[in-house]
């Protein structure tokens, strides 16, 4: 691995955190070690909260709620806080951008890139904030008047994964914030960095005590004690969907608390024979190589029009195989480091199984040696058929299977065929295909010859299997409330009792 040309060097030593409890640090007293995925070198020490930990955290947050001290300000105010957490997060952005490299693997520019968007998300959330409002219905009759309150639905458990440690923490917590409610977030125990470093950010920012409360852990332990809390009234789920399975069962044997659901993916990008080829082909390698496909949104099944698809696969490979993946500290990689070694061997495995199930390798299919960390080749399989476990499977890494199509039904066809329905891309310069593909594929986020666009405004979530509810934007805010009918009678009232 090239160091000269590497502008930030790695720590000295890893870095010790607390947990972020009521507004302050708590020391940690055991901890997780973990290694920068990238180079293989310890960087961060992580606490291994206990449950006890957890319950002090539900009630931090549970007297902050109760007490009024956020949910009770105007919305004004509380915009307030978001902006200026917006102004924090942009002075401190290099560095935020750098713990999530060390720690999740991801390219150093794409990183700033993703703090640029979680600033954004904070901007959003603060509109949002000042905005938010019921409704009111003046149509009940000359003696009644009918509101529509938004509530804060109370206390929330926010479980994040690891693929974008910081991003998806930032599509939710100014929009839990702009709502009212107050939180527990419990981060992936690879990647806790950042969502901790948000408490100090938050509190500098005057959110309230017990507001945010991070608490850092296994799955198995924290996660699972969050889910079924009985005092959380909500909680945000993102991750696989067999957690996500185990989190509907804990929710429903608690307290039937509230779910907000994301969950996996396996989403199609739909070429047709008129479509800017070049483009769609640029579009197709960044939608399947972009967070090494470690991403919920990858394009990861290509559904491309009979009559171009060999020009198109071409084109593609092309592409694919000038992919610089490298050291995710060096400012010119595109692609990092496999963030987990059983993320990696999963990849590996499903690469291999394509292989042996029958489909041709076009470009990469195998691991890269680059001496140290785990990387591995943007791979495009072609001759790929429905069943084979490429077809069907979120791998969630650099791998594209390859379908051909005829007609715009047989496309429609096979980009419904996945028990997912987060994404979808379709690429065509004829409006009546582009609006057909977009109005009949079953996803909840549609790019029609774009992939991957759009800011905090858009809500994101997804159809079928990949999830329930919507994060970000206005529907992101309202997902956090409840909804309260007033009833207002006008005058005397007609008795029941003559
Ligand atoms: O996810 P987990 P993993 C998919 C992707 C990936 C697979 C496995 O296909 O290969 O999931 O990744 C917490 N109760 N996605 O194993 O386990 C865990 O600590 C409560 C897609 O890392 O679902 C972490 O904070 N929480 C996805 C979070 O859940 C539990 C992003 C996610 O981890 C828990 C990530 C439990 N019993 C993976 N067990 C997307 N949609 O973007 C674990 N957790």
């Amino acid at each position: 691995m090239d160091k000269t040309t590497r502008s930030l060097s790695l720590p000295e030593a890893p870095r010790e955190f607390g947990f972020w409890l009521d507004g302050v640090w708590e020391a940690g007293r055991d901890f997780f070690d973990r290694s920068s995925p990238g180079h293989g070198t310890p960087v961060t020490r992580i606490p291994k909260c206990t449950v006890d930990d957890l319950n002090a955290a539900v009630s931090a947050a549970r007297r902050a709620f109760e007490d009024r001290s956020w949910a009770g300000l105007p919305g004004a105010e509380r915009a307030g806080v978001l902006l200026r957490t917006a102004e924090i997060l942009r002075r401190r952005r290099d560095e935020i951008a750098y713990w999530e490299v060390l720690e999740n693997g991801k390219p150093i520019a794409q990183a700033r890139g993703e703090i640029d968007h979680a600033i954004a998300c904070f901007e959003v959330g603060a509109g949002a904030a000042r905005m938010l409002h019921g409704d009111s219905f003046n149509s009940l009759g000359d003696n009644l008047f009918g509101m529509v309150l938004r509530e804060p639905v109370g206390v929330v458990g926010l479980i994040t994964p690891w693929n974008f440690p910081f991003l998806i923490l930032c599509e939710r917590v100014p929009f839990i914030l702009a709502s009212g409610c107050t939180m527990v977030v419990k981060p992936s125990e690879v990647t806790s960095a950042t969502t901790l470093l948000l408490g100090e950010i938050l509190a500098e920012a005057g959110l309230p005590k017990g507001v945010y409360n991070v608490v850092t852990g296994s799955g198995r332990t924290i996660g699972q004690a969050l889910t079924e809390h009985p005092d959380v009234d909500m909680l945000s789920f993102t991750g696989s969907t067999g957690v996500g399975r185990s989190v509907v069962h804990a929710a429903a044997d608690s307290n039937f608390k509230k779910l907000g659901l994301e969950l996996g993916g396996k989403n199609p990008i739909m070429v047709f024979a008129d479509a800017d080829l070049e483009d769609a082909a640029d579009a197709a390698a960044f939608g399947i190589s972009f967070n090494t496909g470690q991403c919920c949104v990858s394009s990861s099944r290509l559904i491309v029009d009979r009559r171009v698809a060999l020009e198109f696969e071409k084109l593609l490979a092309a592409k694919m195989n000038k992919i610089v993946v490298g050291d995710p500290l060096h400012e010119t990689t595109q692609v990092g480091a496999i963030t987990t070694d059983a993320q990696n061997q999963t990849i590996l495995s499903y690469i291999e199984k394509g292989k042996g199930e029958g489909a041709r390798v076009v470009t990469g299919g195998s691991a890269l040696d680059l001496g140290r960390g785990s990387y591995i080749a943007p791979t495009l399989f072609t001759g790929v058929k429905r069943e084979m476990s490429i077809a069907r499977d979120e791998i969630f890494g650099p791998v594209l299977s390859s379908f051909q199509f005829e007609t715009v039904e047989e496309a429609i066809q096979l980009a419904n065929d996945t028990v997912y329905g987060l994404a979808a891309s379709v690429w065509s310069k004829n409006i009546d295909t582009a609006l057909t593909v977009s109005r009949r594929v079953r996803a909840g986020r549609f790019w029609v010859n774009c992939i991957m666009a759009g800011g905090p405004e858009m809500p994101l979530g997804g159809f079928k299997q990949s999830g329930w509810g919507r994060e970000a934007g206005i529907y992101g805010v309202e997902e956090y409330t409840q909804v309260k009918s007033v009833h207002v009678e006008i005058g005397k009232r007609n008795h029941w009792i003559k």
